[in-house]
């Protein structure tokens, strides 16, 4: 396998999916019925509580060709060479960084969260696929109970980890720790590279091993409301969505804004555990410990569960953009730090522009690929899941009768009814929100 593989070019891929998209919209949904994904005219991502047992091991074993898989010329495999451009893209934050994304996350806490993040997804799905063309992402849908069972079990992404007990004041004691057995423990050969996996607010190494704190208190709510979602999907502009979807924001059903942990950045924690280590008196906001792998976002990448959650994450973007939210009407042209508006080159697909600082305990720079400096992507590339050519179950392809049909077959009506749940929820609370729209 070739290092090409995670660098296929984004327009030559459109091209094909165009051609095939002609013909085989009609089929597309009674083929995806079928279980296979990469028949359809736009692959399908698929709840994950719906895979079939081979859809599961498919997905599981093309993860793990990628993490043996060591391109010529690097000492990393192609997973580790997504984790390290996932931890460089933090990187540069660093004060060291270079150029004009320098001082910036390039892929978190501003308007191109969602955009690098899809590309990024994107990139290592059709590495998936270079393994074998049946896989996409499944998605993780953070308001169905079941969900979080049927992830993390010794046949799919393995299990909590183990070993170590913490205490959680008023709560009592939770274990978790290193995954010691099943899919994606060390002994099963899911070795971390110890420098592109470290606690962020130390930069020391959490070592090799994958690291669980699965429901530590306080990051033990699940699921995640329904009704947070139907919030989240009644926002009207892009400037307070992204950082609802994100989860550093809540807006409530009248528009009030609250600040804290949610959805995304909720769920970080759920899986990786985090502990309140004290209040700030001044400000009041809670100083807050990862402890495990995916709660370390920088190093997040290292939890197989990343894929799955920012597959929702695209998800739940794309559904806004199909309600009545699609197009570069719904993104910031100006105003963003740079790699951020509409047209910036994001770090790493900058062309070499900008060049990521120190991050962790080793050199982050000596770890990234060489891409080709004519790889290009802006966030205005990113805006349509059907220039990537694929979608997700729960949304409709396009407008057509038989689009609306096949949503009816696929179960859909309820989708329908949260519709028309935001839309209603839109009403009462778009006119505070579209105050801010620039
Ligand atoms: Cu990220």
């Amino acid at each position: 396998m070739q290092k090409q593989n995670l660098q296929l070019s984004k327009k030559g891929t459109q091209l094909v999916c165009k051609t095939v998209t002609t013909f085989s919209i009609g089929i597309t949904v009674a083929l995806s019925m079928l279980g296979n994904p990469a028949i359809a005219g736009s692959l399908v991502r698929k709840n994950v509580v719906d895979l079939t047992p081979q859809e599961k091991t498919d997905f599981v074993n093309a993860i793990k060709a990628l993490k043996t898989t060591i391109p010529e010329g690097s000492t990393l495999s192609i997973y580790d060479q997504f984790t390290a451009t996932h931890v460089g893209a933090m990187a540069m934050m660093s004060e060291d960084a270079t150029g004009p994304g320098g001082m910036i996350d390039a892929a978190h806490t501003n308007a191109g969260f969602l955009p690098w993040h899809r590309e990024y997804l994107d990139r290592f799905e059709k590495a998936l696929q270079s393994v074998n063309p049946n896989v996409t992402i499944p998605y993780w849908d953070w308001t169905d109970p079941k969900a979080i069972d049927v992830i993390f079990q010794p046949d799919f992404l393995g299990s909590n980890g183990s070993g170590v007990v913490v205490n959680v004041p008023g709560r009592g004691d939770f274990e978790g720790g290193p995954v010691q057995s099943g899919n994606f423990s060390e002994a099963d050969g899911w070795v971390l590279n110890p420098d592109l996996h470290f606690d962020p607010t130390t930069n020391q190494t959490l070592g090799t091993s994958l690291i669980r704190f699965l429901q530590l208190p306080p990051g033990d709510a699940y699921p995640i409301p329904q009704q947070e979602i139907d919030q989240l999907l009644a926002i009207d502009n892009y400037d307070l969505f992204r950082p609802a979807l994100e989860g550093f924001i809540s807006v409530g059903q009248n528009g009030q804004i609250t600040g804290g942990a949610f959805l995304h950045n909720y769920i970080h924690g759920l899986v990786g555990g985090v502990q309140i280590t004290g209040i700030d008196p001044v400000t009041g906001v809670p100083a807050i410990q990862p402890l495990g792998t995916f709660s370390s976002v920088p190093s997040s990448p290292n939890d197989p569960v990343f894929w799955i959650h920012h597959a929702n994450v695209d998800r739940l973007w794309a559904e806004w953009q199909a309600n009545g939210h699609a197009g570069s009407d719904f993104y910031p042209s100006t105003g963003q730090p740079y790699g951020h508006n509409l047209n910036d080159p994001m770090w790493p697909w900058d062309g070499g522009q900008s060049q990521p600082g120190t991050i962790g305990p080793g050199d982050i720079k000596s770890y990234l690929p060489i891409l080709s400096p004519d790889d290009i992507v802006t966030p205005k590339d990113t805006l349509s899941i059907r220039d990537y050519g694929y979608t997700y179950d729960t949304i409709p392809e396009g407008s057509s009768t038989l689009g609306l049909l096949a949503l009816g077959v696929l179960g859909g009506a309820s989708l329908w009814q949260r519709q028309q749940l935001s839309r209603k929820n839109k009403a009462l609370i778009a006119q505070p929100l579209t105050a801010t729209r620039d």
